[in-house]
């Protein structure tokens, strides 16, 4: 993609009414556009952030077993009213009428549409375990919209939902999920601490969010530094062993305000071990057995040949909301870099030479080429702006690596850069090896 022909709105100055850098961010370099209070539009930058992020939480899922499926964005009202909550959900659902009257909703999640089509498909206790999950746009109706997509009312989740015959079953499904979040988290350049919760309007008594340590969190946290010393990779995903790495993750004292008590913090954490900061809930998964499944009659035939309420658990992802926290973890003094993982680019080419200058313009063009012969999604400046104003733009954008083409190079060397670090002079073979084992490894 050449930046003179490609869709990106750069803003000079911050925008008066963000007040957290993601949204600063997203909005000075054109990744959003709010189109109402709560609800944006997803400009090209943005949207391909969205995408990678969806496209490694959609690969753990698979990983985990989970089956890939997509419910619509508008639901009856007649299957929330089954499950009792239409009432209960209040001002926070957006509440349609068609045209013949009908009571439609806009989906603010999906535990009854689920278990509605599980109960009308699934009959015996041989379909499972089964595990499904869409990444689909949810409206819900917040009363305070800020910090741009962190707390909006039209948002992007992955949500999940496992169906089992028995309790056992059904928080072996719940350890999986666990596990792929941990591993999703990490493989976007983020360090998730799981913390027990309240279950809130999705109900059950089990249920852990996972939380981004970032100062503009909305979350107050209270855990301990050994935490931070837990990696996922040093655990297996296979059975056995999701219990023990459950238990190593949820052993350790954390919590929100919700569930924060001062003295249980102060007999399982050292004084010198207690961290008190600040999170965004990233992620956030619930058991709660019956709770559906009985209200809305989702029977199947076990394997001792009883009709019995199957047991459920629903597991969520707020998908563009982990835009704003990747961004609030690797967003500092003005400058973004992208985790390699979910760049929107994978290398920047920056044409330093002057308007007059032909040369620059032909070895710009030609690194270009290469690089997407090579399958590297490039993004060439070729603007006449200042150089100034080039790298400006560039510490925006995020891009990792960027090759800089000035007139002052030999025509075979090449100044290549990792944002934060200092440059190379290096052969256009050595980037393009570099690069490679960087994104395609
Ligand atoms: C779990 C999946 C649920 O809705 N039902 C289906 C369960 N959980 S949740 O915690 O309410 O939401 C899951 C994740 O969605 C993100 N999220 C939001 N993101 C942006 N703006 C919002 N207003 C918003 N509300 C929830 C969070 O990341 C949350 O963990």
């Amino acid at each position: 993609m050449k930046l003179s022909k490609f869709f990106l709105p750069i803003l000079k100055d911050i925008p008066s009414d963000a007040k957290i850098k993601s949204h600063q961010l997203m909005l000075r370099a054109g990744m959003i556009r709010q189109s109402a209070s709560g609800i944006y539009s997803w400009l090209p930058l943005g949207f391909k952030v969205l995408k990678k992020i969806e496209i490694i939480i959609r690969e753990e899922q698979d990983r985990a077993g989970a089956q890939e499926m997509l419910m619509p964005t508008i639901q009856s009202a007649d299957l929330w009213k089954e499950s009792g909550r239409y009432d209960g959900y209040g001002l926070e659902m957006l509440r349609i009428k068609d045209r013949q009257d009908r009571e439609l909703l806009y989906g603010p999640t999906n535990e009854e549409l689920v278990t509605q089509i599980f109960r009308d498909n699934v009959k015996s206790y041989k379909s499972l375990p089964l595990i499904l999950y869409h990444i689909q746009w949810k409206f819900r109706d917040e009363i305070r919209p800020r910090f741009g997509i962190m707390r909006c009312r039209e948002f992007l989740m992955k949500d999940s939902y496992s169906f089992d015959e028995t309790k056992e079953g059904a928080r072996l499904s719940y350890n999986k999920m666990f596990y792929a979040y941990l591993k999703t988290f990490e493989r976007l350049g983020l360090k998730a601490i799981p913390l027990a919760a309240d279950t809130g309007p999705i109900g059950g008594d089990l249920s852990h969010e996972f939380i981004i340590l970032a100062d503009t969190g909305e979350s107050q946290i209270y855990t301990s530094k050994k935490i931070l010393d837990l990696k996922i990779e040093n655990f297996s995903n296979d059975e056995d062993n999701l219990n023990n790495m459950v238990k190593a993750f949820t052993e350790i004292y954390s919590a929100t305000d919700e569930k924060f008590d001062q003295s249980e913090f102060d007999k399982s954490v050292k004084k010198e071990d207690q961290l008190i900061t600040r999170g965004i809930e990233v992620g956030h998964i619930f058991y709660f057995g019956d709770k559906y499944s009985k209200s809305m009659r989702a029977l199947v035939n076990s394997s001792s040949g009883q009709n019995i309420t199957v047991e459920m658990g629903s597991y969520g992802i707020g998908v563009s909301r982990l835009v704003g926290a990747i961004i609030e973890v690797n967003y500092n003094n003005n400058v973004m870099k992208w985790p390699t993982t979910v760049t929107p680019f994978h290398v920047a080419i920056i044409d330093l030479g002057k308007k007059s200058e032909n040369e620059t313009k032909i070895k710009s063009q030609n690194v270009y080429e290469k690089l997407k012969e090579n399958y590297f999604d490039v993004l060439l400046d070729d603007t006449d702006e200042s150089p100034a104003s080039k790298f400006k733009n560039f510490d925006l954008i995020g891009i990792p690596y960027q090759i800089i083409i000035g007139s002052k190079q030999k025509v075979d060397e090449y100044e290549f850069k990792e944002v934060g670090f200092d440059k190379q002079i290096v052969s256009l073979d050595f980037i393009i090896k570099k690069l490679k084992e960087i994104y395609f490894n």
